[in-house]
């Protein structure tokens, strides 16, 4: 039988005021897994009112405390890690060895942040003026709504909800609403780590129904969103004008180049998994490929090579290599690319059908797709397609290459397969990303690193690593005057205070 999902506020588990459910299924096959409560925008008041409610406590809770939750939360997510990847697969589709890749990316980041508990420091630094004190303190921001995408359901949700926390702020949680089920297992798991009520709140329903009431209540202080960068200059504006906190991490076009002294199969490697791992559902995904003119021919043969011999199938099943997208919207706007890169002088060189007979075509999958001759300023070289769809496109040097990979207006992640270091260098300082890769693919980033990305992919902000606690803090700048006399800071001489050497 079909589980129930429900909302978690202060606390409790409860249905939305409206009593209207959704379905929870599976893009591979259509299964029903669950129904979920399909929140109004009243459930979004009670859910952030409790989220103000418990904020004080919160704050106040020693974070080395806080920290201690966090590391418990970390401990149960070990023990769950099977079971948790396994619904993942079965709830939006990617393959058991990435959602297991999921939880673990998960888990780092709930031990890394459980650190920051007896870490989060400030400066102290000398003052300027005799018998003053001057130091800088992080300060929580207050209610934070995190909206998190369905391509990491475990991992995205713990970079925003792991920093917020452990430095002090409580959340309102709107996961997207194909994963509500790994949602619920999250704070589930944070529930049973002891974290008191009203601290992590879950709103279950549809981004376009709650979105702009939850990002425009008074109660909420800082939006965190991962999502399309349509929906995050949507959130900056109606936001901004607010002038609340926002951090957005958003869509990528990254690109792999690939130079004539590169070891093209090692290349190969990492443009197939790059390209079609998470069924190219990443926004680190590989959706370009930059050839060397001198080597395009090669890896054009063996990339076609390997891309027909991959498998789809769900993604529990031992043999496949790729999963289905994961909804019937998301498949229709794939492949609505094909015929656009034909009409603009793109060939198919691999894949771009939709399989419409057998055990596939009860689910929502797309051939991985390799497209040649396509020019720089083709739509499917500049718009994020979101699918396992990789352009390869040819370039006669380094600097050309280069210019190529700049030639959007997004910058999250790129990376060069070259053996010549002064290439490789070149590349890392000219490529306008936030994460560059060199003799590796574009995905897979490490939590203890900053992750996001340059022009239109967000708004200057990074997740995970150091950077994070930036996000979820406000910084607080002391000065204590134990003089027991007015001084002027930048005014007073050392003469006039009678320490002048
Ligand atoms: C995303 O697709 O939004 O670097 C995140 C990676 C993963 C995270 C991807 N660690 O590919």
């Amino acid at each position: 039988m079909a589980m129930h999902l429900q909302n978690h506020i202060d606390g409790r588990w409860v249905d939305s005021v409206s009593g209207e459910t959704f379905d929870d299924t599976d893009p591979a096959n259509g299964e029903l897994i669950a129904t979920a409560t399909k929140s109004t925008t009243a459930d979004v008041d009670r859910a952030v009112e409790a989220a103000r409610k418990a904020y004080d406590g919160w704050r106040l809770y020693p974070a080395p405390k806080r920290g201690e939750i966090l590391f418990r939360a970390g401990q149960i997510l070990v023990e769950r890690k099977d079971e948790l990847a396994r619904e993942m697969t079965r709830e939006m589709g990617k393959v058991l060895a990435e959602t297991r890749g999921d939880v673990q990316e998960g888990i780092d980041m709930t031990y890394y942040m459980a650190g920051e508990g007896r870490r989060q420091f400030g400066d102290v630094v000398p003052s300027e003026l005799p018998n003053k004190w001057a130091m800088s303190m992080r300060h929580p921001v207050g209610v934070v709504a995190a909206i998190t995408p369905w391509n990491f359901p475990l991992a995205i949700p713990t970079w925003k909800i792991m920093p917020a926390l452990v430095l002090g702020n409580t959340i309102v949680f709107k996961p997207a609403s194909y994963i509500p089920l790994l949602a619920v297992r999250l704070v589930q798991v944070l529930e049973e780590a002891g974290l008191p009520p009203g601290v992590l709140n879950l709103v279950l329903g549809s981004g376009a129904e709650l979105g702009d009431h939850l990002v425009t209540h008074p109660g909420i202080d800082l939006i965190s969103f991962t999502g399309s960068s349509d929906t995050g200059s949507h959130i900056n504006e109606i936001a901004g004008k607010l002038l609340k906190r926002v951090s957005c991490e958003l869509g990528g076009k990254n690109a792999i180049v690939v130079m004539d002294d590169a070891n093209v199969d090692l290349a190969v490697e990492g443009i197939l998994w790059s390209a079609f791992g998470t069924s190219g559902q990443r926004c680190t995904a590989a959706s370009r490929v930059v050839a060397d003119r001198g080597v395009a021919t090669e890896l054009v043969d063996k990339l076609v090579g390997r891309t027909k011999k991959m498998r789809l199938g769900h993604g529990l099943d031992d043999g496949t290599d790729i999963g289905p997208v994961v909804s019937k919207a998301q498949l229709e706007k794939v492949h609505s690319y094909i015929p656009i890169a034909e009409k603009e002088g793109a060939t198919v060189a691999a894949g771009g059908k939709v399989p419409s007979s057998g055990a596939l075509a009860k689910g929502f999958f797309h051939e991985p797709t390799i497209l040649t001759d396509v020019k720089p300023n083709m739509r499917v070289a500049q718009e994020e397609i979101f699918g396992p769809v990789a352009s390869v496109i040819e370039a006669t040097n380094v600097e050309e290459a280069i210019r190529v990979v700049n030639s959007t207006k997004y910058g999250l992640s790129c990376s060069i397969y070259t053996q010549d270091v002064n290439k490789a260098f070149q590349f890392m300082r000219d490529a306008e990303c936030g994460i560059v890769y060199v003799n590796a693919g574009t995905i897979g980033a490490e939590i203890q690193l900053p992750f996001g990305g340059m022009k239109s992919t967000g708004n200057g902000h990074r997740e995970a690593g150091r950077a994070a606690m930036d996000v979820y803090s406000e910084w607080k700048s002391i000065y204590v005057d134990f003089s027991g006399k007015l001084q002027r800071a930048q005014m007073d001489t050392l003469e006039k205070t009678g320490t002048a050497p």
